[in-house]
């Protein structure tokens, strides 16, 4: 990797996601500033980014690419001052995978094990087995099947779970049942008894995790009630409803990394209730000692004029 002349620099506008981390890696290989100089700043060629400052990144005639400092890119494209046409990379990272299918396999093994009971039955100090139905007779619905959706169903399906997957477009992937688009979701939520959330939030997914998609799992699987998974974002979810379904005996118990507001509100009911465990959007955090030498690797790769990877698609939304 070559060290590049002051007069090409990266802005790096990265709130509540370790920025100085941030700063120490990128700087090792190239000038990086924290704020443009004025707003038409030509130096600025790169920027890094998550939850920018809004409007950071319009008007700097030179910028060329994009890199979101995390796999999703909500938080980039709400900014309404975001320059049309620079192109949008996104994080897809081994390191990044890891974790997810990490928390994906712990989560749904602690629902499938019922965790939540024996962490109760302790407090009682109760002795006292529950029905316990080996995986292979319990369905995984994976909603969202890209990076980290397939990685986590192949880590269930090794592990001898049933897996269900649902995506905007058709996809294959071995072993798992695939559904695609509206008119599946239905036929995938009835065969599904434990339901994890992946998906990007976009026009067409916010809001999606309401009462009726609850309502919609399999009522009579093998763990006497449905669970969720939510690692996607918050605002796929409406936690109402959520909570609705959980006091109605529509859903059993609930795992929530992300939330409609974070930090979660203290005031909130979802972090006492006994059916939902609850972790601070941190299931896969991104790790800048992994993924900074992934984003230089693409500079350079450009600068070569070779094709980019991980390329957001605007229009799609993630
Ligand atoms: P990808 O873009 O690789 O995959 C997204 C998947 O969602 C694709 O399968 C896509 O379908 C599907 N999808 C998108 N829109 C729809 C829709 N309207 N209906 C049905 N399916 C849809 O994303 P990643 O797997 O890399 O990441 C997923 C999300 O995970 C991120 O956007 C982010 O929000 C979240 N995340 C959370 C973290 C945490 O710590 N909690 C860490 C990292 C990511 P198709 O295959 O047809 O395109
Ligand atoms: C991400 C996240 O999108 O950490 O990478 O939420």
């Amino acid at each position: 990797m070559t060290e590049k002349p002051a007069s090409s620099r990266i802005l790096l506008s990265v709130t509540g996601m370790y920025p100085r981390r941030w700063h120490d890696a990128l700087s090792k290989a190239r000038t990086v500033v924290l704020e443009p100089d004025g707003e038409a700043d030509p130096t600025i060629e790169y920027a890094v980014v998550w939850k920018q400052k809004r409007g950071v990144l319009n008007g700097l005639p030179n910028l060329k690419l994009i890199f979101s400092a995390g796999a999703g890119v909500d938080h980039l494209l709400a900014d309404p001052e975001l320059p049309a046409g620079v192109p949008i990379v996104r994080v897809v990272a081994e390191n990044l995978t890891q974790h997810m299918v990490e928390y994906v396999c712990w989560r749904v093994f602690d629902h499938h094990r019922q965790g939540m009971t024996y962490r109760v039955q302790q407090v009682q100090k109760v002795w006292h087995e529950p029905l316990q139905p080996p995986a292979n007779e319990v369905a995984v619905g994976i909603m969202g099947l890209g990076e980290l959706g397939s990685a986590a169903a192949k880590a269930l399906l090794s592990l001898g779970f049933k897996v269900n997957g649902w995506s905007r477009r058709e996809k294959r992937v071995e072993g798992v049942s695939t559904f695609h688009g509206e008119a599946a979701l239905t036929p995938f939520l009835n065969a599904t008894d434990i339901l994890v959330v992946l998906l990007p939030l976009t026009g067409a997914t916010e809001g999606i995790i309401d009462f009726s998609v609850l309502d919609r799992l399999r009522k009579d699987g093998p763990l006497g009630g449905p669970c969720l998974i939510n690692a996607g974002r918050g605002q796929l979810q409406k936690e109402a409803d959520i909570l609705r379904a959980l006091d109605q005996g529509v859903l059993k118990e609930a795992s929530l990394d992300v939330f409609e507001q974070e930090p979660l509100d203290p005031k909130s009911p979802l972090w006492t209730h006994p059916k939902v465990f609850v972790t601070p959007h941190a299931a896969a955090t991104s790790d800048p000692a992994h993924l900074v030498p992934l984003m230089l690797e693409q500079m350079d790769a450009f600068e070569r004029g070779e094709p980019l990877k991980n390329l957001v698609d605007r229009e799609a939304g993630y």
